[in-house]
C-alpha cells in the first residue's frame, strides 16, 4: 500500500514537471508568434513608441540576373588576409535578387522618434581585411570605434566634401580608435596598405535611416505620419526615390528595383 502511493506520487511529479515544460515551450512560441505578427514600433529602450505612427517595410532588388560574385586578389598579408576568398561587396545580390547594403531613408520628417534609437555604441572593424559591416550609419557626433581585429597594419581613410576627411594608421598594436563625423554625409573608406578595402559611413542626423541585410530587406519603423520622399541609395547602382504617405498606424510596403 505505501509502495503504491509512493508510485503515485512520482508518476504526479513526472506528470507536473512534463505538464510545466510544455507550458513554457507554448508560452515561447505565443511570444515569438506575437512578435512577428505586431512588431512594436521604435527600437530605442528609451524611447515611447508613437501609437499613431506608422512604418514602411520593403526590398531593394536587381533586376534581371545576378551579376557574378568578383573575386578579389589579396596581394599582401595573406596569412591574414587570405584566410577567406575575398569578394567585391560594392554590389552583393542575395536571396531573389535582394540587394544588400543599400540604405534607404525618408527625408522631410518632423519630430519622430529621437536620433538616438540608431543605437548607443558603432563599431567599425577590420577583420580578414574587410570592413564590418560594409555600410555602416552612424549619428553626427557620436564616437564610432574602429577596431583591428586582425593585429596588422591598416589605415583609416575617408574621403569626404562636408566633414574634415581623416587618414589615420592603425598600426598592429592599436586594438582601437576613435572619431566622429560632425555633418551627415556618405563616406567612402579605404585602407591605403590594403587597395581592395573599402566601406562606407553614413552619417545622419536624423533616425530615419535603414541598410538592407543580405535579402535587400529594410524596414523604417515609428514614421509619423505625414507625405515624404522615400529614397534609395545603392553604392555602385546610384539613387532612387519615391513619394510616400504614411497614415496614423498603417504600415506600407516599397519596393525599389536597380538595374545594372
Ligand atoms: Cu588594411
Amino acid at each position: 500500500m505505501r509502495r503504491s502511493a509512493f508510485l503515485i506520487i512520482a508518476l504526479l511529479s513526472v506528470l507536473a514537471v512534463w505538464g510545466g515544460s510544455c507550458s513554457k515551450e507554448k508560452e515561447d512560441f505565443t511570444a515569438t508568434t506575437e512578435q512577428n505578427v505586431a512588431p512594436t514600433p521604435g527600437t530605442a529602450a528609451n524611447h515611447k513608441p508613437n501609437m499613431a505612427a506608422g512604418s514602411i517595410r520593403g526590398r531593394v532588388i536587381l533586376r534581371g540576373e545576378a551579376p557574378r560574385p568578383q573575386k578579389l586578389m589579396v596581394v599582401k598579408d595573406t596569412d591574414v588576409c587570405g584566410l577567406e576568398a575575398q569578394y567585391d561587396e560594392r554590389l552583393v545580390v542575395g536571396k531573389n535578387l535582394g540587394i544588400r547594403d543599400a540604405v534607404v531613408y525618408l527625408t522631410g520628417v518632423k519630430g519622430g522618434k529621437p536620433l538616438s534609437s540608431l543605437g548607443s555604441e558603432f563599431v567599425l572593424d577590420q577583420q580578414g581585411c574587410r570592413y564590418q559591416p560594409h555600410v555602416l550609419l552612424i549619428p553626427v557626433n557620436t564616437p564610432l570605434q574602429i577596431l583591428n581585429a586582425d593585429g596588422i597594419l591598416h589605415n583609416f581613410h575617408t574621403f569626404t566634401k562636408k566633414n574634415r576627411p581623416l587618414n589615420l594608421s592603425q598600426p598592429e598594436f592599436l586594438k582601437k580608435m576613435e572619431v566622429a563625423f560632425k555633418y551627415p554625409e556618405f563616406i567612402p573608406a579605404r585602407c591605403d596598405v590594403h587597395g581592395w578595402m573599402s566601406g562606407w559611413i553614413v552619417a545622419v542626423d536624423q533616425p530615419y535611416y535603414a541598410v538592407t541585410d543580405i535579402d535587400g530587406n529594410f524596414s523604417l519603423d515609428d514614421v509619423p505620419p505625414g507625405a515624404y520622399v522615400l529614397n534609395c541609395w545603392q553604392e555602385r547602382l546610384g539613387e532612387q526615390t519615391a513619394p510616400v504617405t504614411v497614415e496614423p498606424g498603417s504600415a506600407i510596403s516599397s519596393t525599389f528595383t536597380f538595374s545594372l
